[in-house]
C-alpha cells in the first residue's frame, strides 16, 4: 500500500525546487493537487522544448504521479476555491520569491485561521536576515551556500555542479520536513511551517568543506593534493580538483581509451585497509613493505605519485575493467558513467531508477524514478498532467462544484 494515501497536498510549487519535493511525496502516495496560473502553468511547461506544443521534459520529468488545476486565487471565485482546497487538504507546499502568497491574501496567519492543522511548507533562497527577499535558482545557492567555492581546481575559477543541490537537493530537505510535521501533527493535532532555505540546504551537503575549514587553523589538510606538491594553504578550504573529501585518498584517472571518449576515467580510492592488494593489482609489490609507503601518514605526501602510478596501471584499461578487477578485492573504484550510459543502464531500468513514460503530447520519454525505495510501498511512475487535465474533476471532488458553478468560475477567468 502507498505510504503517503490520503494525504492531500495543494502543491503551488513551480520551476524545479518545489516540484521536486511535491513529487517525492506523489509517489509515496499522496494525492498532489498542483496549482497552475490559467492559461499560463508552470514556466518550465514551455522551457527548453524539445518537441514543438509539447509540455519540456524539464516539466514533464519533475511532475510525475500530480493531478493540475489551474486556478487563480487573486481573482474573488479563485479566491473562494483556494480557501476551500486550504480547508481540504493536509500540507501546502510553495516555492515563490518571497511575500507573492501574502500578496495573493494567503498568509500564513490566514491560513492557519483557514485550516489549524495545515502543514505550510516553504523553499526560497534564502533564511531570515539581509537576503531574504531575494530571487534565487540553482546556481546563486550553490554560490552562496559554499559549493561553488569548493569545487573546481586549485588556482581556476569556481565551478557550479551538475547535480542540482540547489533545487532538487532543497526539494528533499522540504519533504523530509513535511513527513516530520505530518508525524508530529499525528501528536499534537497541529499543523506547523516548515522553512528549507536553498542556501542553507547546499551548506548542510557542504558539510565536510566546513570542516575543513575548521580544521585549517590547526595546520595544512593533509590529504589535498596541494599538501604534497607544497602549495600553501589559504585562509579558507580551497578548491581540491578531485580529490577525496574524506580520510580514505582518492582521485580520478585516466582510463584506456581517454584520448577519444570524454568519460574514459575511474574514480580510485587508496583505502588503508587494502593497501597491500593496490600495491599488487598496479604491479608494485615493493611498496608494502617499503617505509616510505607503509602507512597512510606516509603516503599523504607521496599522494601525486602514487596515483600517477595507479594512473600508468588503469590506462591500460577500460574504466570497466577496472571496476571488475578492483571489485572483487574490495578496492573501492567508480568509472565516470555518461547519461548515454546511465540511460541505457538495463540495471536501473529494472530497479525503476529510471522509467520510460508515455505521454500524449511528446509519446514515450525516460525520466527518473523514485530514488528511494520502500519495501512495502513500491512508487510506480505516472506521466505528469497536462495543464489544467484535472480542473473539473478536482472542483467536484474538493468543492462539490455543479458543472453550471464551474462553467461560471471559468466564464469569470478563475480557473
Ligand atoms: N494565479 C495567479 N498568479 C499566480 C499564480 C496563479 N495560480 N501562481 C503564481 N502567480 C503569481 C504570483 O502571485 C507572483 O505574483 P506577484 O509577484 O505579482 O505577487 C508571480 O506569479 C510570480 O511569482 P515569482 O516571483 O515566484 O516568479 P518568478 O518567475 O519571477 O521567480 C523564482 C521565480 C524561482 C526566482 C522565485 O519564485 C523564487 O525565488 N522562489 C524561491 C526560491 C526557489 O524556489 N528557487 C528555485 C527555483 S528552481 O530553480
Amino acid at each position: 500500500m502507498e505510504a503517503l494515501k490520503g494525504v492531500k497536498i495543494l502543491d503551488m510549487t513551480h520551476v524545479q525546487s518545489g516540484p521536486t519535493c511535491t513529487q517525492l511525496l506523489a509517489w509515496f502516495g499522496a494525492d498532489v493537487v498542483k496549482v497552475e496560473r490559467p492559461g499560463v502553468g508552470d514556466a518550465t511547461r514551455g522551457q527548453l522544448r524539445d518537441v514543438p506544443d509539447a509540455d519540456s521534459l524539464y516539466f514533464t520529468m519533475l511532475n510525475s504521479n500530480k493531478r493540475s488545476i489551474t486556478l487563480n486565487p487573486k481573482k474573488p471565485e479563485g479566491s473562494k476555491i483556494f480557501t476551500k482546497l486550504i480547508q481540504e487538504c493536509d500540507v501546502m507546499v510553495e516555492n515563490f520569491a518571497p511575500g507573492a502568497l501574502d500578496r495573493m491574501g494567503f498568509s500564513w496567519e490566514k491560513i492557519q485561521e483557514i485550516n489549524p492543522r495545515m502543514i505550510y511548507a516553504s523553499v526560497k533562497g534564502f533564511g531570515p536576515g539581509k537576503y531574504e527577499d531575494c530571487k534565487v535558482y540553482e546556481n546563486v545557492a550553490q554560490c552562496a551556500g559554499g559549493s561553488a567555492s569548493t569545487t573546481g581546481m586549485l588556482g581556476e575559477v569556481p565551478l557550479v555542479t551538475g547535480a542540482q543541490i540547489g533545487d532538487s537537493g532543497t526539494g528533499l530537505h522540504l519533504a523530509l520536513g513535511i513527513v516530520t510535521a505530518l508525524f508530529h501533527r499525528e501528536k499534537s493535532g497541529k499543523g506547523q511551517r516548515v522553512s528549507a532555505a536553498m542556501q542553507d540546504g547546499v551548506l548542510n551537503l557542504c558539510r565536510v568543506k566546513l570542516r575543513d575549514q575548521q580544521r585549517l587553523s590547526r595546520g595544512p589538510l593533509k590529504e589535498y593534493s596541494q599538501f604534497g606538491e607544497d602549495i600553501p594553504f589559504g585562509d579558507s578550504t580551497p578548491r581540491a580538483g578531485n580529490d577525496s573529501g574524506g580520510g580514505q585518498p582518492g582521485r580520478i584517472l585516466k582510463c584506456k581509451g581517454w584520448e577519444k571518449d570524454p568519460n574514459a576515467y575511474t574514480y580510485f580510492i587508496t583505502q588503508a585497509a587494502v593497501w597491500e592488494k593496490v600495491c599488487d593489482v598496479i604491479g608494485k609489490p615493493e611498496w608494502k613493505e617499503d617505509e616510505n609507503y607503509s602507512t597512510p601518514a606516509k603516503r599523504l605526501p607521496r599522494l601525486n605519485e602514487i596515483f600517477d602510478t595507479i594512473e600508468s596501471w588503469t590506462m591500460t584499461k577500460t574504466k570497466f575493467e577496472v571496476m571488475d578487477i578492483c571489485n572483487p578485492l574490495d578496492i573501492p573504484v567508480g568509472p565516470i558513467l555518461s547519461l548515454k550510459e546511465l540511460a541505457e543502464d538495463q540495471g536501473l531500468r529494472d530497479t525503476n531508477t529510471i522509467v520510460e513514460v508515455d505521454h500524449p503530447e511528446r509519446g514515450k520519454y525516460l525520466t527518473v524514478g523514485n530514488p528511494i525505495k520502500l519495501s512495502d510501498s513500491p512508487a510506480k511512475v505516472e506521466r505528469s498532467p497536462l495543464l489544467g487535465e484535472h480542473t473539473d474533476e478536482i472542483l467536484k471532488e474538493f468543492c462539490q462544484m455543479s458543472d453550471d458553478e464551474i462553467k461560471a468560475v471559468r466564464e469569470a477567468g478563475a480557473v
